[in-house]
């Protein structure tokens, strides 16, 4: 049995009533074997990166507990994705859902089917935002600290939805 890895797992939706979709991804990384969900950021509204022509985002963080490897938990989110409809077209456009390992413990790892930390995490406000709202303290396996990618992201079209809305 493997020890158990703390993982966070970025969230985007912008298709079929986001809002319900984050809710249901979470239920289902919850319902993974040998995995719990410790923490949930706030969800952010943000706008489109990449093609213009599509709603804007729903996007969230969650940290969970897992003894699922880095390739099984890949293929459990993909499974999740395929669950919830979700189908590859246009690259950076619209989707259901979209589950991505942004960590997995300290592992650096890059193979063609996974790439961690995730390549984009240091670039996407939507992704350091809701990081920040659940691990503050966060330094990256290349020692990087959250605070110091969030001070050279600009926090320009996106804002924290107030929990209920
Ligand atoms: N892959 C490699 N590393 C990872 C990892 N750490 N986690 C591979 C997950 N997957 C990883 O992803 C393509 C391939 O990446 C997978 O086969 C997997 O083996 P995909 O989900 O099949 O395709 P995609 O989603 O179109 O590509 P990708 O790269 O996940 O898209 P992005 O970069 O996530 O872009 N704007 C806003 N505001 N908010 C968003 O959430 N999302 C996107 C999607 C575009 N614009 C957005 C947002
Ligand atoms: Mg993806």
């Amino acid at each position: 049995l493997n020890a158990a890895a703390t993982a966070y797992i970025g969230l985007g939706s912008n298709l079929n009533d986001p809002a319900q979709q984050l809710d249901e991804a979470l239920t289902n990384l919850a319902a993974l074997p040998d995995t719990s969900v410790t923490a949930v950021s706030r969800i952010y509204l943000s706008k489109p990166l990449g093609p213009q022509d599509q709603p804007d985002y729903l996007n969230a963080v969650a940290k969970i507990s897992t003894r699922l490897g880095p390739t099984q938990l890949l293929k459990a989110l993909q499974h999740i994705e395929l669950r919830q409809g979700r189908k590859r077209e246009v690259r950076w456009g619209a989707r259901t859902i979209d589950l991505d390992i942004l960590l997995y413990d300290g592992l650096q790892l890059d193979t063609p089917d996974l790439v961690l930390p995730h390549r984009e995490l240091c670039n996407r406000n939507f992704v350091l935002l809701p990081l920040n709202d659940i691990a503050p303290e966060l330094i990256l396996p290349d020692k990087r600290t959250l605070a110091s990618l969030l001070a050279n992201t600009p926090s320009e079209g996106i804002v924290p939805l107030s929990k209920g809305d």
